[in-house]
């Protein structure tokens, strides 16, 4: 009797159910699958946006702890890098961050440090404005270190000296020792404190070896900008 009744009704059934004047089927429900589907679309895209704002927070919290020098005047260069072309190389300071070798050649890209700490060091430089006179300045170095270690040797290091430029811009960049090398580097960020670090006492400092790059003689550092 209910399984005459039952295949009686069935296709009544169905109509209302489709109509909707009858709640749906739970196990083929369209209408409950599409509502759960789209509360685990609107969980999973809540959870993403989570994760992304959570991500964006640590990002800044490390960026806020990150030290950009004295009155965070490093703060403009932040991901910026600059390159110049030296011998079969292409070399690249990404301020704060590393320096690469890469090759021109199509040899392998090295890194030559990862960024560690700020520096000071004093060098000689002559000055164009006062009779070419040997000066002993004060600059501020960007100390990179343990980048690719080199076959049977130190890993690579570089020491950026920065002194004041117009803009950002590697002047030269020498290999002093075997897998030690150095930058000059020019920025503007500088200008402020080269302007106040020049010393007329004169010496001799040393002097890094060059990769067929132009002397050390130098243009005057445009201290007044
Ligand atoms: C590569 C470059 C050089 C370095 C040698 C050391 O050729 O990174 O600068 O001196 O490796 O083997």
């Amino acid at each position: 009797m209910y399984n005459f009744l039952e295949t009686r009704f069935q296709p009544i059934k169905e109509l209302l159910e489709k109509s909707g004047i009858l709640p749906p089927k739970l196990t083929d429900s369209v209408e409950e699958t599409q509502a759960v589907t789209e509360a685990r679309n609107a969980l999973t895209a809540a959870q993403n946006s989570l994760e992304e704002n959570q991500k964006n927070l640590r990002e800044h919290r490390a960026d806020l702890e990150k030290d950009y020098g004295p009155s965070s005047i490093f703060r403009p260069l932040k991901d910026k890098c600059i390159s110049k072309d030296s011998g079969e190389y292409t070399y690249e300071h990404c301020f704060l961050d590393k320096t690469r070798q890469n090759s021109k050649k199509g040899g392998a890209s090295v890194t030559m440090g990862r960024f560690e700490r700020m520096g000071r060091v004093e060098v000689d430089e002559v000055d164009a404005g006062n009779n070419n006179e040997i000066v002993r300045v004060g600059r501020t170095t960007l100390e990179y270190s343990n980048g690719q270690v080199c076959w049977n040797g130190p890993p690579r290091s570089t020491r950026v000296v920065l002194e004041c430029g117009e803009e950002d811009e590697i002047v030269r960049v020498m290999e002093d020792e075997r897998c030690v090398y150095s930058m000059v580097a020019r920025t503007p960020v500088v200008c402020e404190e080269s302007a106040s670090s020049t010393s007329s006492t004169s010496g001799s400092g040393p002097k890094p070896v060059e990769e067929g790059e132009e002397s050390e003689k130098k243009d005057s550092p445009k201290d007044e900008l």
